[in-house]
């Protein structure tokens, strides 16, 4: 029987976090989450106040390509509309 190694290691996940800033109304943040990463109105409120009271929050865990869409979609979006909002992507631990 013919025998080939395989690499099955599953791919890395990333973590795409908001972080913190004096000047994006808390609103923006809301509707950012809501529409990009499909949170509902409840999750979304949760998801915001932990960015605005720690400084940083996960919004979401993707493979690489992702991550990488997500963060493009929300600094587009945050420019688009002149706020600060920064999006990070990091690999998940
Ligand atoms: N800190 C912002 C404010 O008080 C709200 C905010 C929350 C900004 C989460 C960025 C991320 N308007």
């Amino acid at each position: 029987l013919e025998r080939e190694s395989v690499d099955i290691r599953p791919p890395p996940l990333y973590q795409v976090l908001l972080l913190n800033d004096d000047f994006t109304p808390m609103a923006f943040v809301i509707q950012v989450l809501e529409s990009i990463f499909r949170m509902d109105h409840e999750k979304a409120m949760r998801i915001m106040l932990e960015v605005h009271t720690a400084g940083r929050g996960i919004c979401g865990i993707y493979t690489r390509d992702i991550a990488a869409s997500k963060v493009e979609q929300v600094v587009n979006l945050a420019r688009e509309h002149q706020h600060p909002l920064a999006c990070v992507m990091e690999e998940a631990p």
